[in-house]
Formats: structure tokens, C-alpha cells, sequence
């Protein structure tokens, strides 16, 4: 299976955001990724719903949003009515996983779920019969251009051998480089979060860039 490529909008040009967009998909991206952010489950505010909607809005590819806040599930209609495809929802926010996850899929979305780079497998297990997407977080929440987190490499080899017994897609946001994509891939990873590791600020073609990155 070829590995998704998710640019991560947060880190796009907001002054030609439509130009980005279109950039991205004929670069041949395969998801957009967007980072939503309350200043409360993580010290960072972005990116509202009129910038999700500018974007849905001119997205011929999948969307996604990870949802960096609390209580997620409030919003599950208004994303679903959006356009969103994927919605992330992290295990430490929400009282109520489960009903979440369900909802999402009642939806009609992908049901994702996003974990701190603390939380163990332990912890999630439980649910993940209910997960499409279990996105691993290898920066502690909130920023781009952060460093990898190496323990976490423990916890993908550990998901990658329920992968088949759950069917979920494991992704990896955070300090996704191109050896690092290279090297997870091996071990289990379907998908990655694109930021300032990989794509943007090179002042290179997207399109060289994800080019590069599929092989
Ligand atoms: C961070 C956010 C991510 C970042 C991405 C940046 O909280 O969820 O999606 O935008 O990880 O990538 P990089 O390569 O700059 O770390
Ligand atoms: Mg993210």
C-alpha cells in the first residue's frame, strides 16, 4: 500500500491559501490535515472554522481535523456538514470516547483518534474496534518544528501488531522528516503528517518534495 501524505495546513502560506490548496493536491498530496486548537487542551489557538471552511470549500481531496480541543464532540455536526472526512478526537479530551467515535461514523466521517505522546496502548486499546484512523502524536501537542520524541517508537511497534486485528490506518503526526518517514514506514506507519520537517519553508516545489517522499 503506498503511504498517505497529509500536508499540515497550519504550516501553509495563509496569504494564498486557495494557491496553496491547489499546489498541494497537484503535488499529489493525499489528505489535508488541520489543526484545530483552543488555548485550553493546548497552549495554542488555530484554525478557525471560517479558514476549515475556506478550505473544505476548495479541497478536491480528503480533509481531516484534529482536534486539539476539549470536548470534541460538540462540533461533530458542524464538520461533518463541512465536508470533513477524517475527524480527530484525542483520547485526553473527551469524557465520553466512545459516543464520540460513534457519532462521527453516524456522521458518515472516518472516526480518528489522536494520543499524547504519553498514553500508553494500554489505554486506547479498548476502543480501538471503533477507530479508523489512530493518529500517533510524536511532539507533545500545540506546535510545529518541535523534535522528535524517540520513545514513541516503542508504541508504534506496539500498535502496528494490532493494526490487523482492528483494521485502523496508524499515522504519525510530528517532526515527520523524510529519514523518519523512510524508516517508519518499514515498521507499520500508513500515514504522515507533512509539516516544517518534511514540506514546507524548503523553499522547494511541493511537488518535488512529495515526489521524494514516496519512494
Ligand atoms: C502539532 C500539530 C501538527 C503539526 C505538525 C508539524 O500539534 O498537530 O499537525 O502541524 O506536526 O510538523 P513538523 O514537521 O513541523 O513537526
Ligand atoms: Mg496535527
Amino acid at each position: 500500500m503506498t503511504k498517505l501524505l497529509c500536508p499540515s495546513m497550519m504550516c501553509a502560506n495563509y496569504g494564498c491559501l486557495g494557491e496553496e490548496v491547489r499546489l498541494l493536491e497537484d503535488a499529489g498530496a493525499d489528505i489535508l490535515h488541520i489543526d484545530v486548537m483552543d488555548g485550553h487542551f493546548v497552549p495554542n489557538f488555530g484554525m478557525g472554522l471560517q479558514d476549515i471552511e475556506f478550505i473544505t470549500d476548495h479541497a478536491r481531496i480528503p480533509v481531516d481535523v484534529h482536534l486539539m480541543i476539549d470536548q470534541p464532540g460538540h462540533y461533530i455536526e458542524k464538520f461533518a456538514l463541512m465536508g470533513i472526512s477524517i475527524m480527530y478526537v484525542h483520547l485526553e479530551a473527551d469524557q465520553h470516547i466512545t459516543r464520540t467515535l460513534q457519532s462521527i461514523k453516524d456522521h458518515g466521517m472516518k472516526a480518528g483518534i489522536a494520543i499524547n505522546p504519553g498514553t500508553s496502548i494500554e489505554a486506547v486499546k479498548p476502543i480501538l474496534s471503533l477507530v479508523d484512523y489512530m493518529l500517533v502524536m510524536s511532539v507533545n501537542p500545540g506546535f510545529a518544528g518541535q523534535k522528535y520524541l524517540p520513545f514513541v517508537d516503542e508504541k508504534i511497534d506496539g500498535l502496528h501488531t494490532l493494526k490487523d486485528k482492528y483494521h485502523f490506518s496508524l499515522m504519525l503526526d510530528g517532526s515527520c522528516s523524510p529519514e523518519r518517514i523512510k524508516i517508519l514506514r518499514d515498521r507499520g506507519v500508513d500515514g504522515f503528517i507533512l509539516g516544517t520537517s518534511a514540506l514546507f519553508g524548503k523553499d522547494r516545489p511541493y511537488k518535488e518534495l512529495i515526489r521524494e517522499l514516496r519512494y
